[in-house]
């Protein structure tokens, strides 16, 4: 079999609410590029990236000048075709930034190849350890939100079954400690205390304001506080992380794979967070995700549910998959939610196929 055609499209998918309806700002559209890769033999691989943002178009380009100097190979031979786009770019465009969000697309659908062309499911080729996997509502709760809509959002998740759910502090303007602490303590009144509640800063805190607010939210009984400072101010993310029991979660923005050597090594966080994006692909994913095993951490993924309980389910440190809805629009069929947890797929591969009319839809 060999890699014999490409094709890659730019989206602009809808960053609304399907699970709470409670969307922070209505309308809102996040650019992405699907990535169609097609071999001598009739089987198709699919990958998705984002995060181009202003620069989608490059990293559609990106996306096309990588494949077109990988047709004729093996889609087999995954590690190989990595190693040839990093020497064909002279080691020197990553791992931060376009040509790793390019990588990812590109390794995710020679692994949905590899599922289809062995008649295997993903999870089970990257180990396959359980079949179906924790998982939480996210993009609900959102830091945009008044108090009583995130109220109402977060009672919106239970009622549909969700056993698990991320809010945000951070707040919107200057708030006092005493502010931030409000949110997170309202939104728990709302769903109880079974339920489990993270919580994600996205970097916006100083070291000593995250132990300050975190300190006083103790009792709230936080399953994680995410990305609680500056993702590669390691030392600092330590001190938080030393200086709490709610474990600090963090990676989701750190760029390929030895940078988390580094994150881990300094003890920075308690649950490793991979973005599939960012790290190059689920190839490289799975390395982080035997790194943090061999340190005794677990690993959780970042957006993209639908392709990233594979990854998180395959490992015996994963602990549970972010059920970010932005992108199930894309395909005919998702996996399904029972008991608030995530069913794997039967179906090779991915498991997935574009809905053709909703990508017409997206199309920039
Ligand atoms: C998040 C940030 C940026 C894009 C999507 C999601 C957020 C999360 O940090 O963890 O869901
Ligand atoms: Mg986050």
């Amino acid at each position: 079999m060999k890699i014999a055609s490409y094709e890659a499209t730019i989206l602009r998918v809808p960053e609304d609410d399907p699970l709470a309806d409670m969307p922070e700002e209505a309308g809102r559209l996040r650019p992405i590029v699907i990535l169609r890769l097609r071999t001598d033999s009739g089987i198709e691989g699919i990958g998705v990236t984002l995060y181009g943002g202003l620069m989608t178009r490059s990293l559609q380009a990106a996306i096309e000048d990588l494949c077109a100097a990988i047709v004729g190979e093996d889609p087999m031979r995954i590690e190989r075709i990595v190693a040839k786009l990093r020497a064909g770019t002279g080691d020197s465009c990553g791992p931060g930034g376009i040509f790793t969000l390019a990588l990812s697309a590109i390794d995710t659908a020679l692994w949905d190849i590899k599922g289809k062309a062995l008649d295997q499911p993903l999870w089970k080729l990257l180990g396959g350890h359980r079949d179906r996997v924790a998982t939480y509502a996210s993009g609900s709760l959102r830091r945009g939100l008044t108090d009583a809509q995130a109220q109402q959002a977060a009672q919106t998740l239970v009622r549909k079954g969700f056993k698990a759910m991320k809010t945000q502090m951070a707040l919107p303007g200057d708030p006092t400690p005493a502010e931030e602490e409000r949110r997170v303590r309202v939104v728990r009144e709302a769903i109880g205390p079974d339920i489990t509640l993270m919580c994600d800063i996205n970097q916006r805190w100083r070291p000593e304001q995250a132990i300050d607010i975190g300190s006083r939210i103790e009792d709230v009984g936080l399953f994680w506080l995410e990305d609680v400072t500056a993702h590669d101010d390691y030392a600092g993310l330590a001190r938080v992380t030393a200086a709490l029991n709610t474990p600090i979660a963090g990676g989701e923005y750190v760029w390929g794979v030895v940078p988390f050597r580094h994150m881990i090594e300094a003890r920075s966080v308690d649950i490793v967070m991979i973005d599939l994006a960012r790290v190059g692909g689920p190839s490289q994913w799975m390395k982080v995700a035997g790194m943090a095993e061999a340190f005794n951490l677990p690993v959780v993924s970042h957006v993209m549910p639908e392709i990233l309980l594979h990854m998180v389910a395959a490992c015996p440190n994963g602990l549970t998959v972010e059920y970010m809805p932005w992108m199930l629009a894309l395909y005919e069929e998702t996996p399904t939610l029972e008991d608030g947890m995530l069913v794997l797929p039967k179906t090779p591969g991915l498991g997935l196929k574009f809905d053709e009319k909703a990508i017409g839809r997206f199309k920039a």
